[in-house]
């Protein structure tokens, strides 16, 4: 199986953006940076992460803009990653079905069996035993309808259940100061998030897409769903979590995109 190849810049819209709209807009962005919102890691991704835009038109990232800059006047930069919520939708303007993509082709999906399927733990776990997908089902879910933003230019809303991740790392025990939580999927694709995103309200290890289990090339059986990453740490095919403070370089990190993609 060959890696479909990506390259920069890190977002490709549908239709072209003049990207100097973020250089016309340096001033506010600096502004924005200084405090520590963006990580200076100002993305046209992280912009429709923050404020839910359509990137794809010129004049909707200069509302994502302003939007911003209304949003942090006042606020404290640290605040951000426990009570800033990305935008929600609602359930008629969600995409059925989502948009796939992969390293690789639609027909190269190798599906999983749910009925043998384990979840394994790993890391900073007290309770590292596997966990079956019935045992998944039979937790608590959360819904989240959100944006998903692929670096490849396009995005999507979609539907998501399934434990909240969160609730999930507390209920086996895992190490909530550790730096990192690593996810190693079945296609061999990795990926990690650091901690501050695992916990974040908005994070869910998602089992259904629109209220039905998510079909296979959707990530069956299990997969991460956050509102405050871009599209590509959204790991399908769930095999392995790994509570970590060991950085693993990840699947596009070693491809040289950027690891922490979000906000
Ligand atoms: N296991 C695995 N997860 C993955 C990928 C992959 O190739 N393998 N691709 C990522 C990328 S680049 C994107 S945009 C999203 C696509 O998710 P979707 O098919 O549900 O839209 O999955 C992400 N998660
Ligand atoms: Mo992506």
């Amino acid at each position: 199986m060959s890696i479909r190849p990506r390259t920069p810049p890190l977002l490709r819209p549908k239709k072209p953006v003049d990207q100097s709209v973020l250089k016309q807009n340096r001033k506010l962005i600096e502004a924005i940076d200084r405090r520590g919102v963006l990580r200076g890691t100002l993305t046209l991704g992280a912009l429709a992460l923050l404020t839910g835009c359509d990137v794809s038109e010129e004049p909707s990232v200069q509302s994502a803009l302003r939007a911003v800059s209304a949003w942090n006047d006042g606020a404290q930069a640290a605040l951000l990653r426990s009570t800033h919520l990305a935008p929600t939708f609602s359930p008629a303007q969600v995409v059925k079905p989502p948009r796939f993509n992969a390293y690789y082709d639609i027909q190269d999906v190798k599906p999983v069996d749910g009925a043998t399927w384990k979840l394994q733990l790993t890391g900073l776990i007290k309770d590292k035993r596997p966990w079956t997908l019935q045992q998944i089902y039979q937790l608590p879910e959360q819904e989240l309808i959100i944006r998903h933003i692929c670096v490849e230019g396009w995005d999507y809303i979609g539907q998501w259940s399934g434990p909240n991740l969160r609730a999930f790392l507390t209920r086996i025990g895992a190490d909530l100061t550790a730096k990192y939580v690593y996810f190693i999927c079945n296609d061999n694709f990795t990926e990690s998030i650091d901690m501050a995103s695992a916990l974040h309200p908005q994070s869910i290890l998602a089992t259904k897409y629109a209220g039905a289990p998510i079909t296979d090339p959707f990530g069956f059986p299990l997969r991460l769903r956050t509102a405050v990453k871009l599209g590509y740490k959204n790991a399908k095919w769930i095999r392995t979590i790994e509570v970590t403070n060991t950085f693993r370089p990840t699947f596009w990190s070693k491809q040289g995109e950027n690891w922490f993609a979000g906000i």
